[in-house]
């Protein structure tokens, strides 16, 4: 396989390189790839402004070099292997031949439905290989496609369809997950009732589970009618490295999400070259990541980076838990998983159900192992690396953003010695900085601060979409001429890194980035509600909870308890069941300081349990509130009054 790295002596000698002469090492990387026209300079960038520009002036579909540049190697390996929600039903396996035949009809129905290169489309489906499927059609047309996660409610997906101007929807009667099934088209019907989408001519509706759907006419399409007698002949549309690949909406410290912008060359070259060298991919290897592709993970590392490299890729439909906590293993027997690429938190709840789970499968063909999404405690690091690795499998601790478009800081599996609890090194072609509390570089080892990256990577966000100054407002300017990540980190004595959680008001639920905000700004809608504030406190499983301290004006009936089902609902309902409070304290204030800011960090240590050290609480315009709130006072005063009643 080329470009990749085998040895840790090949690692410092690839990523010296890398630092010292970043341009030639990416071209280098960049050449082995099929260009309609070859790039004629590698790299234009200032942090400053901000802007970035890589492979300039080179010309290419993202989809021929997953599907011609292999086609005559690869023709009848299995590109995607389809697991189905329920066991019973039978799989699929696509080759690299029927997934490309696939893929053609889709772009070409596409066409034939007017979608054009730059028009956005939303993609809202479940884990069935036609997300795969149309998120490739998109590429192969240029159209950029906006996947949004299939676990997000009326108002999440309503906010990012109208801001992306999305022509088209592509969606399905209904999902799949473990024992529910989510109405999709329902959610999109009702979106469509809440938002002026104007910009919406079609919806394009998959059957999965065959429940009654509302069809508006002209507007909503079947899948299988608009495949009629559609070619599978198509040429891919020409694309200019910068253009948008595709848009992935993701939370921020403000209520609006924000739709990050990655671009076609950077992207492919960077997911590529991290998915080989990170997980050690070797020909024939199958991989197996239990991400959503409704997120960057699986964007990156179930659909891009391991077809560009070649590879055969599971997909999974359901959940860890269906039908028992045995699933990932059952699956891993069955394809003969080789890297197997998950989550904290999936792995804390898998803890639970101790070994049986293991009982009789065979895990033998497991050489790698992965981890994603927050800080892996030592704990779970030790349960995935002995029983599931059976103590042979090296475990690669991968941090990286939606932002970032690929891996950032990771071990290279079974070539860079690791550490429980740490991501260890830069990947390369990364150069991370840790940041004082005076906003300088803290040079050397054994230091903390706030994780920026100096020098730009092929794999990062270009802009924020429609945006380009919340771009630089988010990430350029807390340090002058660096990108910030939003994250703590400890370098110590060895120079590894470890990741020490978010340092805004972002919260990690289960792996899943939401803002405090969005989820505040969802509780505020309750009718009865005030004002709300929302942080995150350490949760055994979730790795962290959501807690929401809540001002009402009044109970409804139901009191106490009734209210706080009621909120749980609503926010349910407008962001989706990933947001909903896990504790909720009704209170008849919040602390605020005298200029009207939420102090935040009292609630926070209030929520972890904490009755004392609040620190510095001077500035607060009614300290008495902080006992009130520690005591409950609101709620045993409502619930005396809900007695008398
Ligand atoms: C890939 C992804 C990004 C945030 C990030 C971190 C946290 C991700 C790790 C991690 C500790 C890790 N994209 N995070 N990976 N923290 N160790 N290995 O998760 O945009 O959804 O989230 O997730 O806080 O900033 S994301």
């Amino acid at each position: 396989m080329t470009n990749k790295i085998t040895t840790l002596g090949g690692f410092i000698y690839e990523y010296q390189k890398s630092v010292s002469h970043p341009e030639d090492f990416w071209s280098s990387i960049a050449e082995t790839f099929y260009w309609q026209k070859k790039f004629d300079k590698v790299l234009e960038w200032d942090f400053e402004k901000p802007d970035v520009k890589w492979f300039l002036n080179g010309k290419l579909n993202i989809t021929e070099n997953i599907f011609e540049r292999h086609m005559f190697e690869r023709k009848n390996q299995p590109a995607l292997i389809w697991e189905p929600n329920n066991p019973k039903e039978k799989e699929k396996v696509y080759t690299y031949k029927e997934l490309y035949d696939e893929v053609r009809v889709f772009a070409n129905m596409l066409l034939s439905k007017g979608i054009r290169k730059g028009d956005r489309v939303v993609i809202y489906l479940p884990m069935i290989p036609e997300l795969t499927i149309a998120m490739l059609a998109c590429a192969r047309i240029g159209a950029i496609h906006s996947v949004i996660f299939a676990g997000f409610s009326v108002n999440a997906v309503a906010d990012r369809v109208k801001d992306a101007g999305a022509k088209m929807i592509i969606t399905a009667d209904g999902g799949y997950r473990g024992t529910k099934t989510i109405p999709l088209k329902e959610i999109i019907d009702e979106a469509m009732d809440n938002c002026d989408c104007n910009s919406v001519k079609n919806i394009l509706v998959i059957k999965r589970t065959g429940q009654k759907v509302a069809f508006m006419e002209d507007r909503d399409v079947w899948l299988e009618d608009a495949l009629k007698g559609i070619s599978k002949e198509n040429d891919a549309e020409v694309m200019e490295s910068e253009d948008p690949l595709f848009i992935l909406y993701t939370s921020g410290s403000t209520g609006q999400p924000k739709g990050l912008v990655h671009s076609t060359a950077g992207y492919m070259v960077y997911t590529s070259y991290s998915f080989k060298n990170i997980f050690q991919y070797s020909d024939g290897d199958v991989f197996f990541c239990s991400a959503d592709i409704g997120w960057i993970t699986g964007h990156s590392y179930i659909v891009y980076g391991p077809l560009l490299a070649g590879a055969t890729t599971v997909m999974y439909e359901g959940t860890p838990t269906y039908p028992d906590a045995g699933r990932f293993w059952d699956i891993v027997e069955k394809y003969k998983v080789n890297q197997f690429y998950t989550a904290p938190t999936a792995i804390r709840a898998l803890m639970g159900y101790g070994q049986k789970p293991f009982e009789g499968k065979d895990l033998s063909s497991l050489k790698v192992l992965g981890s994603v999404g927050e800080p892996i405690n030592e704990e779970a690091w030790h349960w995935y690396h002995d029983f599931v690795g059976q103590s042979r499998c090296p475990i690669v601790d991968t941090w990286w953003q939606t932002e970032t478009g690929g891996i950032m800081i990771s071990p290279l599996a079974g070539i860079t010695p690791t550490k429980p609890a740490y991501a260890t090194l830069p990947f390369v072609g990364v150069q991370p900085a840790i940041m004082n509390g005076d906003g300088k570089e803290q040079s050397g080892k054994s230091v903390e601060g706030n994780l920026c990256i100096k020098f730009p990577w092929p794999g990062m966000a270009r802009t924020v979409w429609g945006d380009h100054k919340r771009y630089k407002k988010t990430y350029f300017s807390q340090y002058k001429g660096y990108y910030f990540t939003g994250d703590g980190v400890k370098r110590d004595e060895d120079g590894y890194y470890r990741i020490l959680g978010r340092v805004d008001d972002v919260i990690n639920v289960s792996g899943h980035r939401l803002g405090t905000a969005e989820i505040e700004n969802a509780i505020n809608e309750h009718p009865l509600v005030v004002e709300s504030a929302v942080v995150g406190y350490p949760h055994k499983v979730k790795g962290q909870g959501i807690f929401a301290f809540v001002v009402c004006q009044e109970l409804s009936t139901g009191g106490v308890e009734g209210i706080k089902t009621s909120v749980k609902k609503a926010v349910e309902k407008i962001i989706g069941p990933i947001a909903r409070p896990d504790e909720i304290r009704l209170v008849e204030g919040l602390p605020k300081t005298r200029s009207g800011k939420i102090m935040r960090r009292i609630l926070r240590k209030i929520a972890e349990g904490g009755t004392k050290d609040f620190g510095d609480t001077t500035t607060l315009l009614d300290p008495g509130i902080v006992d009130s709130i520690i005591e409950n006072e609101c709620e045993k005063k409502y619930q005396k009054k809900d007695k008398k009643k």
